[in-house]
């Protein structure tokens, strides 16, 4: 295949950019070809001024660097180091919204606890006594208490309590427990410091133990403090893709990543004031889409279409209808200052920590944030006059779908409002009607066909009776594709998946939000151990994870905190490791005696879902469960 993505909306985009000679990420991308071998196997080492240093990767000289780091080493803290900046970007963001929700219980800002059952439920998770006390006040002891998470020193982080029991005794005997988020990810960064760790297993070990900082502290804290800020997602309908781009109103696309600004641009964006304006301009109205992960955020709580994910965030400009784009922080490209400058559209950066040269700055702060959202949403209102309707290229390509799954919501679905439990989903899975589950996610990148990686996967993992839960831009991806509709199951699921889906009336790929949300198939992973008859730790379950199309160091440290969860976990192209034959060999094999999980890299996606097929059902064999009640389905297209 040499297309550059199977979604025909992105070709249809891509056509109409290579016509009017505007540059993509794909252009740029083979402008970059043959890439730096010392930079895929991972060994250039950068760490001090004695170097840049360099490891042959064919075994000549030179085989160390100047200070006398071999491959391993280099390879080693080189990794770590991305796990370290995947974990430090999380949980800077549910930093944030722990801040966000000490200012929502002063009254500041104009948030407010729109989930004041799951703020208890969580206050009494960390000990703090609900009784006699207001929303506002367990809402600030909570958010400071989440606060101190960052900074703490000694000890366990709060949530490490949730996980089994047998996972924490593993942790606790590898000396792996994450003590504070801020600390270990300060300790990878000192470890890696020139002279200092050179035990390349040493180093990795401390970089799962940074990454489980992030799964079960930042990530895991920002999911449960935004759904008590801006409430827990439940099942809802939307579409997604170019085409919810609207050719008669004022589009306005949110890109980045945290629901705090996004959540106050949506509100904004139905002010009357606002509207009577887009009204004097000529719009029908405010339309406001996302894309990446702030996308699934307001997608999952209000139903706000999603314009694309990842590598459609150009290609939405180069429709010409955006009347402005807002961003905040992560996965955007600053390729969209130049791109904007092509169109009528206005960039606008938002975050203290994200600025673009050139582009207009609307500084976001929490205590102004409905005023700040106001001005910026007028702002697109206002210039929605000077588009060109010339240059408005909108492809038709838009999808159905439910997204909104959480832990809590798989509860009631499964179980009913009032008999909540995961038996049934235990009970299917024990007698082979379910083969088993896999948690598909990540991004996109330039050196796989878009989308592709995420759809043939996920379809080959459905025709054989595996449940499949996704987020970030990989849920975008099953969406444009319509795999979140519950129709899905009749044309992709095997038999048993099928009836479990038209049962419970679920789709057969449960979206269960942005990658901060990864934490809940964490916590559903609790939920299916504490039900019973799976076995008492993740390693034993019949589950799997996969990245196929990953691009962000982000994405490396989910994958670290999936295996040292336990998780088998695929990515489709390696981490840059292959230069150390010690790293690849640990993390991809011994490291499964250590932590139960490893990783596996493989390039093609229907090797990949055999590879997690053989897992599974080897799981089900140590488990002495049934085998699978059906055969797979044959191949749909
Ligand atoms: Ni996740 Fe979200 Fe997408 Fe990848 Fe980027 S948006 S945090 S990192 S590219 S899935
Ligand atoms: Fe070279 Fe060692 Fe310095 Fe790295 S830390 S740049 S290998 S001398």
């Amino acid at each position: 295949m040499n297309e550059k993505s199977v979604d025909r909306a992105s070709l249809t985009m891509l056509q109409h950019a290579a016509k009017e000679r505007l540059e993509t990420a794909w252009d740029r991308w083979e402008a970059q070809q043959p890439q730096c071998g010392f930079g895929q196997l991972g060994v250039c080492c950068r760490i001090c001024n004695m170097g840049p240093c360099r490891i042959d990767p064919f075994g000549r000289e030179p085989k160390r660097g100047t200070c006398g780091a071999d491959a391993d080493t280099i390879v080693a803290r080189n990794l770590v180091r991305m796990v370290a900046a995947g974990a430090a970007a999380h949980s800077d963001h549910g930093r944030d919204v722990a801040h966000t929700l000490i200012l929502a219980a002063e009254g500041k800002g104009g948030y407010q606890i729109k989930d004041p059952a799951k703020l208890r439920r969580i206050a009494a998770e960390f000990g703090i006594a609900p009784n006699g006390h207001t929303d506002q006040q367990i809402a600030r002891e909570l958010g400071e208490r989440g606060l101190a998470m960052f900074g703490r020193q000694e000890g366990a982080l709060d949530y490490i309590k949730r996980a089994p029991e047998a996972r924490r005794n593993t942790w606790q005997r590898l000396g792996i427990v994450p003590r504070g988020i801020d600390r270990e990810i300060v300790e990878v960064m000192h470890r890696t410091n020139m002279g200092v760790d050179c035990d390349y297993k040493n180093i990795l070990m401390q970089g799962f133990r940074a990454a489980l900082a992030d799964g079960w502290g930042g990530s895991m804290l920002a999911t449960d403090f935004q759904d008590i800020l801006f409430r827990q997602p439940q099942p809802i309908r939307s579409r997604v893709n170019l085409g919810v781009l609207k050719k008669d109103q004022v589009n306005l696309v949110v890109h980045g990543h945290e629901p705090a600004l996004s959540e106050m641009i949506v509100a904004a964006s139905r002010d009357p004031e606002v509207l009577k304006l887009a009204a004097e301009k000529g719009a029908t109205g405010v339309n406001v889409a996302g894309i990446c992960c702030t996308a699934n955020e307001i997608l999952m709580r209000h139903g706000v279409p999603v314009a694309g994910n990842f590598l459609q965030q150009e290609l939405a400009i180069i429709t010409g209808a955006v009347d402005l784009m807002v961003v905040d922080v992560q996965c955007v490209m600053p390729a969209l200052a130049g791109i904007t400058n092509c169109f009528h559209t206005k960039l606008v950066t938002t975050s203290p920590k994200a600025r673009m040269p050139g582009v207009e700055h609307i500084q976001f702060s929490e205590e102004g944030a409905y005023r700040i959202a106001k001005d910026i949403v007028t702002r697109a209102v206002e210039n929605f006059v000077r588009r060109d309707p010339k240059k408005v290229n909108i492809p038709e390509d838009a999808t159905d779908l439910i997204a909104g799954f959480t832990t809590e919501t798989v509860y009631q679905f499964l179980g009913g409002r009032y008999r909540a439990t995961y038996r049934p989903l235990n009970d299917a899975v024990m007698d082979g009607r379910l083969r088993g589950a896999v948690g598909v996610v990540g991004c996109n990148n330039p050196n796989t066909v878009h989308d592709h990686g995420h759809l043939a996967l996920t379809k080959e993992l459905l025709r054989n009776d595996v449940l499949v839960v996704t987020s970030g831009c990989s849920a975008i991806a099953d969406a444009k594709e319509g795999l979140l509709q519950p129709e899905a199951a009749f044309k992709y699921a095997g038999a048993g998946l099928r009836e479990i889906c038209e049962t419970v009336g679920i789709p057969p790929v449960l979206h269960v939000g942005a990658c901060v949300d990864n934490s809940r198939i964490l916590t559903t992973l609790v939920a299916i151990c504490d039900e019973g008859g799976l076995g008492k730790d993740f390693s034993q379950l019949p589950i799997a994870g996969s990245a196929p199309e990953w691009m962000s160091e982000k994405a490396v440290t989910i994958g670290f905190y999936c295996v040292a969860s336990g998780l088998l976990t695929h990515f489709n192209t390696p981490h840059p490791v292959l230069g150390s034959p010690g790293v690849t060999r640990f993390i991809t094999e011994e490291v499964e005696g250590l932590l139960g999980g490893k990783f596996l890299f493989e390039p093609d996606p229907l090797k990949a879902a055999g590879a997690i097929l053989n897992h599974i059902d080897q799981k089900r064999a140590e488990l002495k469960l049934k085998p699978p009640m059906y055969k797979p389905v044959p191949v749909s297209v």
